[in-house]
């Protein structure tokens, strides 16, 4: 089949014109949207321009008790699925541990708790984006044992602040890549110091408190309003 024969009617000229003037178009269509996208020609959806950046969080707990003995270990399960995230993005994941050990006769012999995750079945684990952590606390003072924090969204505070900026490159910066999914594990075991006391155990065990949260967000960006001095 040749030109001529493309070309043969009225109709088929049309055709042919029409491709012509796509194909000229396609090029010239998406040469211009990334300018667009950068703000570096008007009109464009994501115009540059100075944003004022906000969060709204949302977060999701999960808390259990459990009584250990000197030595006694525990094993913890926070499951996240694609639900528990929902439309947002996973800002971080902590596992918090508390303890309060108040059962010896005045200071010292405290009791202990260290804590490793396992997070072998976390999207993100194999990459080397999430990785175990371990930590350790003394259960006094109030506060004790010990909080483990997971950034999923790199470098996520959740702290709002204003940029000049494409509305595209804020929304890529917040994003958690779909990492965080999957079954955060993590145990814990305890240490029991006790008084020595002759003729009694003045203590045996401890009570631990276990919270994971799963902070997450959605990226909030409006335009920044322009401060005007009188
Ligand atoms: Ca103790
Ligand atoms: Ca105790």
């Amino acid at each position: 089949m040749g030109v001529q024969d493309i070309l043969d009617s009225p109709r088929k000229i049309g055709m042919a014109t029409g491709t012509v003037v796509f194909m000229f178009l396609f090029p010239l269509y998406f040469a211009w949207m990334p300018l667009a996208d950068e703000g570096l020609v008007s009109g464009g959806g994501g115009a540059s321009g100075e944003w004022l950046v906000s969060f709204s969080e949302s977060e999701l707990l999960f808390e259990e008790s459990t009584v250990l003995e000197d030595g006694d270990t525990h094993m913890t399960e926070f499951m996240i699925g694609i639900d528990e995230v929902g439309e947002g993005e996973i800002g971080f994941i902590e596992l918090i541990v508390q303890c309060n050990d108040n059962d010896d006769p005045g200071p010292g012999f405290s009791d202990s708790v260290d804590g490793v995750s396992d997070l072998i079945d976390v999207e993100g684990y194999a990459s080397g984006h999430i990785e175990d952590q371990s930590a350790d606390g003394t259960c006094t003072g109030g506060n004790g044992g010990f909080t483990i924090r997971w950034d999923v969204t790199t470098n996520y505070t959740g702290d709002s602040y204003s940029i000049t900026s494409s509305q595209k490159t804020i929304s890529e910066t917040w994003d958690d890549n779909g990492l965080g999914i999957g079954t955060w594990s993590a145990t814990i075991t305890a240490e029991i110091n006790s008084a020595p006391v002759i003729g009694q155990v003045v203590d045996s065990d401890e009570d631990f408190d276990i919270t994971w949260r799963m902070l997450t967000y959605e990226v909030v960006i409006q335009e920044a309003t322009m401060e005007t001095s009188e």
